[in-house]
């Protein structure tokens, strides 16, 4: 309760923040070329310090507050896309978590329609991640509200994919156009051939249904080789970067384009 009081007051106070990942394209010629920023939540509480939502995710939801907290997100999201195509870097796409409390809510196609249209970022340049568990959780709906986002032009993927437990049945079913493969099996890709045989399945079956795939968690040069060579789309991960403030991204982005 202690928590989720700190966390009414956080967002009027101002205490929580963006901090952004690039992802990159693992373009033919062996390049790997900055695409888009995934946005994650930082929350600086004055006495707690820095406060994961891996702790704060779960009390948002709990209490209601992750719906006003998600809508700051997606606002300062897109608002942040505006201020760097200004500053000159490349058309990135802006990848932004969803809650499943978010995604439940009768409101977000139109909440989302309200943000683009109020920072005038085209649909196509969003991304918004769901997990499995969110989509999972009423099948019947998350197609309904997924064909929703799909007809305004919203991109939707599946994040942390393999972690939780989607029928594949659903998954020609769901607007989904690309898989985030978790980085839990990424890890140990170079010691582990059962986890070369998943990531190489995932990519073989995204590749078949038309998915594209992202690889979180990509911390060295064996890992992205590997991917590399399966036909892997994308990546993202402590090798190329972490999750930085939004003029460090911007410098990030600007020195390598
Ligand atoms: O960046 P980090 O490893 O601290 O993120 C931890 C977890 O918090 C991840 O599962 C991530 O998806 C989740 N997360 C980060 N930002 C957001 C957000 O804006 N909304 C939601 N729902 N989850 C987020
Ligand atoms: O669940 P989601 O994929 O949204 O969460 C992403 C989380 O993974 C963030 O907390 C981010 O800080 C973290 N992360 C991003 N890249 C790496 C990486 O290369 N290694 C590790 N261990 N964590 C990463
Ligand atoms: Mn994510
Ligand atoms: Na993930």
């Amino acid at each position: 309760l202690l928590l989720e009081n700190a966390l009414r007051r956080a967002l009027e106070r101002r205490q929580l923040s963006l901090h952004y990942q690039p992802q990159f394209a693992l373009d033919a010629g062996g390049a790997a070329r900055i695409v888009g920023a995934e946005a994650l939540l930082r929350w600086q509480h004055p006495e707690l310090g820095w406060v994961s939502p891996v702790e704060f995710i779960p009390i948002a939801e709990a209490s209601g507050l992750i719906l006003p907290i998600g809508e700051w997100v997606l606002r300062e999201a897109l608002s942040q896309l505006r201020r760097w195509d200004e500053a000159g870097l490349p058309q990135l796409t802006m990848a932004v978590n969803l809650s499943a409390v978010q995604f439940r809510h009768d409101d977000l196609p139109e909440l989302v329609g309200r943000v683009l249209a109020g920072t005038g970022v085209p649909a196509w340049r969003l991304e918004l991640e769901l997990t499995e568990g969110a989509a999972m959780d009423n099948p019947a709906m998350a197609i309904a509200v997924m064909n929703e986002l799909d007809a305004r032009g919203v991109r939707l993927s599946i994040d942390d994919f393999g972690t939780g437990y989607s029928s594949l049945s659903y998954l020609k079913k769901f607007r989904v156009g690309k898989l985030k493969i978790d980085q839990s099996f990424v890890r140990d890709l170079t010691e582990d051939a059962e986890d070369r045989a998943i990531v190489d399945a995932v990519i073989r079956m995204a590749g078949a249904l038309g998915l594209q795939t992202l690889a979180e968690g990509v911390e060295t040069e064996g890992q992205l080789a590997f991917l590399r060579r399966q036909g892997c789309q994308a990546v993202q991960g402590y090798l190329f970067s972490r999750p930085l403030p939004a003029d460090a991204f911007a410098e990030f982005a600007l020195a390598r384009t």
